[in-house]
């Protein structure tokens, strides 16, 4: 029986890379005048990396191998990754992102017919309380039994790590949750810890393989915006 919904968070709640995350790792770089951009092309390739000290760390080794380092690496992509967060929350705090079409909704029917609530995302912790409280409420943080984010494991999506853990947190097991993703790397996730997955597609991700993936969706609709079954077009 489905006792839980699973949600990654970013590309899934809200559209929140391009003008999101992306914006911010620019202006953390800008402060810290080491001439990086990262345009909206460039960013979507970056992204197969998850996590964003992962992708500045990925970033180095493929774009920037010249580049010294002012501290030790390790210090340095802590610190840039700290403020990038910081000018992502001001960002959120400024202009917001609004969530996809169905997601309000769905939180609503999920909570009142018994169903559970967790987030499972590689991102920062605060980036979470962050987008909920902006894009609905603080009072929507107390509708999620588990906020399963960053750092808490080791190795991020398309690790089944994170998952693992949100199952564990949940005491539930695979079978009784069904989580809601929006890329590759999360597919693979939840499909390796087990738990079945719909894909609502954006513009990053609407090529990539969704293999396991139960259902494919371009997004969760709304009474006046129908929603697509994708899954004949996507996974032949
Ligand atoms: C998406 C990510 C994150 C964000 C940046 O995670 O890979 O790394 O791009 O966030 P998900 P941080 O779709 O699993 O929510 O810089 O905080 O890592
Ligand atoms: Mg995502």
């Amino acid at each position: 029986k489905l006792k839980a919904l699973i949600f990654d968070l970013d590309g899934t709640l809200a559209e929140t890379e391009r003008d999101g995350h992306r914006v911010a790792f620019n202006r953390a770089f800008d402060e810290a005048g080491i001439g990086w951009h990262w345009d909206g092309v460039l960013y979507g390739q970056l992204l197969t990396v998850t996590g964003g000290k992962e992708r500045i760390r990925y970033y180095l080794e493929q774009y920037q191998q010249d580049f010294c380092p002012p501290e030790a690496l390790d210090e340095f992509i802590a610190k840039l990754h700290q403020a990038k967060t910081q000018h992502y929350i001001e960002l959120l705090k400024k202009r917001g992102v609004p969530l996809r079409p169905g997601i309000l909704r769905l939180f609503h029917t999920a909570r009142e017919q018994g169903l559970r609530l967790a987030i499972a995302t590689t991102t920062t912790p605060e980036n979470v309380t962050a987008l909920l409280s902006t894009s609905i409420g603080r009072h929507a943080l107390d509708w999620f039994d588990c906020i399963a984010a960053g750092d808490v494991v080791k190795a991020k999506k398309p690790a089944p790590d994170i998952y693992s853990y949100c199952l564990e947190q949940l005491q539930l097991e695979a079978s009784e949750c069904l989580a809601f993703e929006d890329s590759a790397n999360g597919v693979r996730a939840a499909v390796e810890a087990g738990v079945k997955v719909v894909v609502t597609v954006n513009d990053y991700t609407r090529d990539e393989d969704f293999t396991g993936a139960a259902l494919i969706l371009n997004h969760l609709g709304e009474p006046d915006q129908p929603c697509q079954i994708l899954n004949g077009k996507l996974n032949g």
